[in-house]
């Protein structure tokens, strides 16, 4: 009988969908597992084969847990707001809800075909009213929590999608989504107040099972520097503060830069020389962005101008220091202001060098004419009044607590991240739920009457002014203040596409709940996610804005945990035939649909599965699919040989039980490809021994059942094995049977190796000796002779020492 894969495929999807075999049950007394995967951007170019990674990864544990007893969340979504969408519907002319609708249902028929255990009945949209009226709602409590708040300030402005970015938006100074030039623009911009968890964050990660490379990139993103910010007086009165994460180089400051934007510069005006060469120098800098600035501009040749008529005063020596302005200091980090220490930073020393500045050595052990002396942690000091003969981290001590105690600094902790710019000027977003009064200022849409809904809009063309089309609609943003009654605006920016990604992992909990976000009971018993996959791009913005979302709400006593996710993994990419990443331009796109028309869902979910390790980087090769088809055809193919028997065969019970075992351990710890390939060993053995019995299949057909669903059930019900694998239980396994049954042990005459015999693995160590003195090389050597000592090492080696 040959297998029809395309008729089996559809025949039990059919079924799946119709018995609802996949839902989550609503009994809390059962023990749970939340599987989930990152819902997708539904873009018009369909499902990519990067997506079944890691949903089939994921698929594989739902399945594996439903069978071990659990009741499992699998869900899936759409995380439907954003950018291409508008994109499209501009350029054609179709409202985004329509091409939403379209894409959606596009992915849905892929994520279907490809037989996906999803839990359809939870299927949530962050472009339903239903769902963002509670991300509205969320963005209330956080505004009046005073978490969200409205700030002047320089924002990256994407000229091509004519729109605010966040920085982690901004790669390589170029927009992360379209490659668009970025320019800086400023702009009253709803931010929220990450940086008020940074600790949190950080120290929460302790908590939870990440792989290492996430928690890395977290702590990285976070920057959490120790130091100290010291106060200088300046010959214009004013105290300059600076940050420091190296307060103990003081002595060795011969000179003060601050940003190009520090606001003293123009206090000082009336009293500075050269306020012209400042000022374009200041013109120059706004055309660069922080990237620029700072990682992109660390090897090129520094610039600046000194601040002629200002000079700053060293708190330690009294000594009198240039102050310049230079765009290596970035008006968002610290204070704006730093103290350079040419002698052991490598920026201060290239400024130093290129105008003319003193270098102190301040720190023995490196050769600072040379070189900045920057590894220095393990130096002692010199050239330093009270520091000298201490180490550096002494030295830390004695200063800080010495600018305490005069009144000239403070110990200090500084973080990399910034506060969240959530404004976007765009249609197709959630609109802010908030009312401009010219009376009571900004005034909260009454929660009653959540979900603000987007209105219908003829446009949705962004403007050049960096407004919303949302602004045009005065029907709409006309109201009244719901406080005083007055007239009053609505808020036209809408959120950015992270804000309905934040917290989807509560919704799919309770997902038809009109009252509340989540029920209490369905968050208590869900929450947190027991094993959460997706992509590495997604570490540092989507983990941590949903993390710090997860936090307030947890504060605010909506959740219960204060962390999200218990466990998160990462797939690797898979990239084209080629070695490079796929895409469109390359050519080198594979379409999902095109390998199952040809070979099959199982086969693709098996592959993708084979293809690597799972958390690498793993390049396409069809010709590699079709070992992939082989294996499941051999699969299907034992129904030729299957004899009755409800039990193992002697032959094949230990590679059975030690099968069991492998694919068992090696699903836990996401090494699918080493279970594909125990598999396929075990496959080897069956047809060589000739026959398989019912058992044996049974068990072959759970281990395969998550990677392969389609063919496995089929099989099962071809031979009658009654209900469904879906509903069976995991094969077990008794480890006293994984053992080798027969193993090789050396034997030794006086610990020189003689001979190697095979013996059965739990030999006795009396059979064990006799046995190797019967071998045919070793015995003649004891003929005659007196056996002075005997040793068994189990499994390992026999040794006989004789003499005569
Ligand atoms: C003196 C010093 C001596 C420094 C030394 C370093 C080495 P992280 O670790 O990234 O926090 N800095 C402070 N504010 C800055 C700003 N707004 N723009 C650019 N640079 C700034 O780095 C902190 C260090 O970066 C600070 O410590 C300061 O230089 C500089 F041997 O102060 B340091
Ligand atoms: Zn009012």
């Amino acid at each position: 009988m040959k297998y029809d894969f395309a008729a089996v495929e559809k025949k039990w999807q059919d079924i799946w969908e119709k018995e609802n075999t996949f839902a989550a049950s609503n009994d809390y007394t059962k023990p749970k597992f939340y599987a989930l995967v990152e819902f997708p951007y539904p873009s018009g170019q369909g499902l990519h084969v990067g997506h079944p990674r890691s949903y089939t990864a994921l698929d594989i544990l739902a399945r594996k847990r439903r069978m071990e007893g659990y009741n499992v969340l699998y869900p899936m979504g759409w995380d439907a707001f954003g950018l291409p969408t508008e994109n499209y519907a501009i350029k054609n002319h179709i409202h985004p809800e329509i091409v939403t609708k379209n894409n959606v249902a596009n992915f849905k028929h892929q994520l279907k075909s490809l037989g996906l255990s999803f839990d359809w009945t939870r299927e949530i949209n962050t472009t339903d009213p239903d769902y963002y009226k509670w991300t509205q709602w969320i963005f209330l409590q956080l505004f009046k929590h005073g978490l969200a708040y409205k700030k002047e300030m320089s924002v990256n402005w994407c000229t091509s999608c004519k729109c605010v970015l966040a920085n982690e938006e901004v790669v390589g100074g170029v927009c992360e989504r379209c490659g668009g030039e970025v320019v800086h623009k400023v702009k009253n911009q709803w931010m929220l107040g990450i940086t008020k968890y940074a600790q949190r964050l950080i120290d929460d990660l302790d908590t939870v099972d990440y792989i290492d490379r996430v928690k890395t990139s977290q702590i990285n993103w976070i920057g959490r520097s120790t130091g100290a910010e010291i106060d200088f007086d300046t010959t214009a009165g004013d105290t300059l503060t600076v940050f420091s994460t190296r307060p103990d180089t003081l002595y060795g400051a011969t000179y003060m830069v601050i940003a190009p934007e520090h606001p003293y510069i123009e206090k000082w005006a009336d009293r500075i020389t050269n306020m012209e060469a400042l000022r374009a120098y200041q013109a120059e800098a706004a055309r660069k962005s922080d990237f620029e600035r700072s990682e992109m501009a660390a090897d090129k040749e520094k610039t600046g101008v000194c601040i002629e008529g200002v000079r700053g005063i060293n708190p330690v020596t009294g000594g009198e220091i240039p102050i310049f302005i230079s765009d290596y200091v970035l008006m968002t980090y610290g204070t704006g202001a730093i103290m350079a220490v040419p002698g052991h930073d490598d920026r201060d020393w290239a400024f130093a060098k290129k105008f003319g500045l003193p270098i102190i050595e301040v720190v023995a052990g490196g050769n600072v004419e040379e070189a900045a002396f920057t590894d220095c942690n393990t130096g002692i000091m010199v050239n330093s009044g009270m520091l000298d003969g201490l180490t550096v981290e002494e030295a830390k001590k004695k200063i800080t607590e010495w600018l305490s105690e005069n009144g000239k600094g403070r110990e200090k902790v500084n973080y990399k991240l910034r506060d969240w710019v959530f404004s976007r000027q765009r249609y197709w977003g959630e609109p802010i739920p908030i009312i401009h009064c010219p009376h009571c200022g900004m005034v909260p849409v009454p929660e009653s009457e959540l979900p603000l809904r987007l209105p219908e809009v003829d446009s949705y063309e962004p403007t050049d002014t960096g407004e919303s089309p949302l602004a045009a609609m005065t029907d709409w943003v006309n109201t009244t203040c719901p406080v005083c009654g007055a007239p009053a605006k609505r808020e036209t920016d809408t959120m950015p596409q992270w804000a309905g990604s934040s917290w989807y992992f509560l919704r799919y909990c309770d997902p038809h709940n009109d009252k509340e976000l989540a029920s209490k009971e369905a968050l208590d018993y869900w929450m947190p996610v027991d094993w959460y996959n997706g992509g590495m791009e997604h570490t540092t913005l989507h983990l941590l804005y949903s993390r710090f979302w997860h936090k307030f709400l947890y504060d605010i006593g909506v959740v219960s945990t204060p962390e999200p996710y218990q466990k998160r993994t990462s797939h690797g990419m898979i990239l084209g035939e080629n070695g490079e990443k796929m895409s469109k331009s390359r050519g080198n796109v594979v379409n999902p649909d095109d390998i199952v028309k040809e070979y099959g869902a199982d086969t693709l979910r098996t592959y993708e599965m084979f293809i690597g390790d799972f958390e690498k980087s793993a390049t396409w090769n069809t010709s590699a699919i079709k070992g992939c088809k082989r294996f499941l055809d051999r699969i299907w193919n034992l129904m030729d040989i299957a004899v009755e028997g409800d039990a193992y065969s002697e032959k094949l019970e230990s590679s059975f039980h030690k099968t069991v075992k492998k694919v068992s351990e090696d699903i836990e710890a996401m090494k699918f490809n080493t279970a594909i390939a125990a598999m396929m060993s075990l496959l080897n053995e069956i047809y060589d021994a000739g026959s398989i019995t019912h058992e044996e299949l049974r068990t072959l057909l759970k281990l395969a059942n998550p990677f392969a669903p389609h063919v496995t059930e089929e099989i099962w019900s071809v031979m009658n094995f009654g209900g469904q694998i879906s509903g069976q239980s995991w094969p077990t396994y008794d480890p006293a049977k994984c053992v080798d049954s027969m193993v090789e042990i050396a034997v030794q005459l006086a610990g020189k190796i003689k001979a190697r015999i095979m013996v059965p693995a739990d030999i006795t160590a009396a059979d064990a000796i006799a046995a190797a003195k019967a071998d045919p090389a070793m015995a003649p050597l004891l003929e005659g002779k007196t056996i002075i000592k005997e040793i068994y090492v189990p499994v390992k080696l026999v040794n006989i020492v004789a003499k005569g």
